[in-house]
């Protein structure tokens, strides 16, 4: 069984990463979404939130689950025994970060596989960093994230978000 894990801070999905999400679960036979808990970066969305949120964006697709890790990815892969990492890769820009943590990764465990999906087009601009500044100024996120995402945004900002 090949199984991949795309893992993130999802904070929160967008449509960008559900589409490498889409297009990961069609590649794999299973898709592992795991958000990074932890990290040094104090989150907007707690982790049951994400985990909630990317669970309801993606309950339309049978090989994907969602689950969150904490330290190292590689040891992460090794305990459960995945094989392959999915990474999305949306500009110049990204392909620095993504290119040393490929490095990284590959340098600690040698045996994984690291796949990059170009993003769509239509998502190229689409960041969870400025959703999640659109958001704190009450602007509307509809168009960025799932229908299902953005019932949850409204819920928790009631009456908040024009
Ligand atoms: N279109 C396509 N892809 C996209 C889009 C879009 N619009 N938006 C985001 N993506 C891609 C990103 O490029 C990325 O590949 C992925 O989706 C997830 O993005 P984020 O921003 O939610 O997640 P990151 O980049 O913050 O995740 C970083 C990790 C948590 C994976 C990383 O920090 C990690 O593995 N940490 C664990 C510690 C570790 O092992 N460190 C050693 C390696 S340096």
């Amino acid at each position: 069984m090949k199984i991949a894990v795309y893992p993130g801070s999802f904070d929160p999905i967008t449509k960008g990463h559900l589409d490498v999400i889409e297009r990961g679960a069609r590649m794999f036979d299973g898709l592992v979404v795991s958000i990074l808990e932890n990290s040094t970066k104090k989150p907007f969305f707690s982790t049951e939130e994400r985990m909630d949120m990317i669970r309801k964006a993606t309950s339309h697709l049978s090989n994907v689950t969602v689950d969150s890790f904490g330290g190292l990815l590689v040891n992460y892969l090794k305990e459960n025994k995945y094989g392959f990492v999915l990474r999305g890769l949306r500009a110049l820009s990204d392909f620095e970060y993504e290119f040393q943590m490929a490095a990284m990764n590959k340098r600690l465990d040698p045996d994984i596989e690291i796949v990059f999906l170009m993003t769509d087009i239509n998502y190229s601009y689409i960041n969870s960093t400025m959703v999640r500044e659109v958001i704190k100024f009450q602007g509307n996120v509809e168009e960025m994230v799932p229908p299902e995402t953005m019932d949850t945004i409204k819920t928790k900002y009631k009456g908040e978000i024009h």
